[in-house]
């Protein structure tokens, strides 16, 4: 039976992470996979987990079965770090609320495309192009039809706010526009307030619910700044969701902890809701993984683990931008192209949009490992081989 096995197509991060492994050069740079990297390349735990760690192996009492919604309290802790503190205050309000931990983002993101087929299986899911690229493997798994929205400008090589408006003018009412929250994967380029306000007006007008997908927090702006979206949506709408991702905020990536938070327009839909989708979790991984969630939770229960992870998330940020500048200074003058666009990019990422040809180029004549449509992870740059990446950008830029 299983020899008739129909192959999809492997997920490009992963194809790429194992060329990389696989390339016996020892000079060979890697800035393709999303982890955060410190100036020497190491991905390292922060000191806020690991006294965290101390703490649950002195104390942790049980690894009994949590149950599918997981940790209650890490899921009032998620919801009043992320959401507006009027909602998580008034019972009235929290009420149309329902937060459940996932196994990471991706979790989130499929138990939320597992129930939005399910509320309604002819809702098309509105996806920015270019998408991360995870996210069309994990909605069209979930069985949804996809759509997609202009985001990024080739030419300009910044965000398309007239495209992606006018895209999302053909979208149903019923249909789901996901939206990344702040520090956008692959492009790194996100809405200001103006834009998130009309955009949301266009959702309320077309009937669309926005799906808010959350993996970059406190490493783009700030952990408050970057809710900028996330406020807005919650001001003026009934009826979102919002997927959150640990992996990067706290570095604990193979942990796989996250959530998925649901608002909905009263109590009764959101008991439905919330019970339709533990009834979907049962279906699938049955309960998410619980050492993640308990070192976020102590973290987030402890003053002084909190003041910790917060100092060590902006310096993470700090030096995400400082790698920004680094590229961008090395890179202006010395080719054909002018990159100070990079310099109004955020997050994690810098998009240089280019070809596959020179992908492979890069890949085969210099080591450099860079993901689809030119996907830089910025964290990746350090003053040891900032010179060489931008040798091997010249080089594939003469063509
Ligand atoms: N959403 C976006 C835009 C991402 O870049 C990622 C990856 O980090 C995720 C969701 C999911 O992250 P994870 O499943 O590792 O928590
Ligand atoms: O985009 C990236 O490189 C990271 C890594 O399901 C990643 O977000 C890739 C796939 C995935 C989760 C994380």
């Amino acid at each position: 039976m299983l020899q008739s096995i129909d192959v999809g197509p492997t997920d490009p991060i992963l194809m790429l992470l194992a060329q990389y492994h696989a390339d016996p050069n020892p000079e060979k740079i890697d800035l393709g996979i999303g982890v955060y990297r410190d100036h020497k390349g190491r991905t390292p735990i922060l000191k806020a987990v690991k006294q965290a760690e101390a703490h649950l192996l002195k104390h942790e009492q049980s690894k009994a079965y949590l149950g599918p919604a997981g940790d209650p309290t890490f899921n009032t802790l998620v919801t009043k770090l992320l959401l507006d503190d009027q909602l998580t205050r008034e019972p009235a309000l929290s009420e149309t609320l329902c937060t459940l931990q996932t196994p990471g983002g991706t979790g989130a993101l499929r138990v939320a495309g597992d129930l939005i087929a399910h509320a309604n299986p002819h809702a098309t899911l509105w996806l920015s192009n270019p998408p991360w690229v995870t996210h069309r493997p994990i909605f069209s798994s979930a069985g949804l039809q996809l759509g997609y929205y202009r985001y990024f400008d080739p030419i300009k090589r910044s965000l398309d706010f007239e495209g992606m408006k006018e895209d999302l003018r053909d979208a149903a009412p019923g249909d789901v526009v996901v939206i990344q929250v702040a520090g956008h994967n692959p492009c790194g380029c996100d809405l200001n307030l103006q834009q998130w306000e009309e955009l949301s007006s266009l959702m309320l007008d077309l009937n669309l619910t926005p799906l808010l997908d959350l993996a970059y927090h406190g490493l783009c702006t700030g952990l408050e700044s970057d809710l900028l979206g996330l406020r807005v949506i919650q001001r003026h709408h009934q009826e979102w969701l919002l997927t959150y991702s640990a992996s990067k905020t706290f570095g604990i990536y193979f942990e796989r902890t996250g959530a998925l938070i649901i608002h909905c327009k009263d109590k009764a839909v959101t008991q439905d809701v919330r019970q339709e989708a533990l009834n979907l979790i049962c279906g699938n991984y049955y309960m998410p993984p619980g050492h993640g969630a308990s070192i976020v939770t102590t973290i987030l229960e402890s003053e002084e683990l909190n003041q910790q992870w917060r100092k060590e998330l902006n310096k993470a940020r700090l030096r995400i931008s400082d790698c920004r500048k680094l590229l961008t200074d090395s890179l202006n003058g010395t080719t054909a192209w002018h990159y100070r666009f990079l310099n109004h990019q955020r997050g994690m990422f810098s998009y240089l949009g280019l070809s596959e040809t020179q992908l492979s180029e890069l890949r085969e004549q210099h080591s450099l490992y860079i993901g689809t449509g030119g996907r830089i992870n910025v964290a990746g740059i350090n003053e040891k081989n900032v010179g060489r990446v931008c040798e091997a950008l010249k080089a594939v830029q003469r063509q």
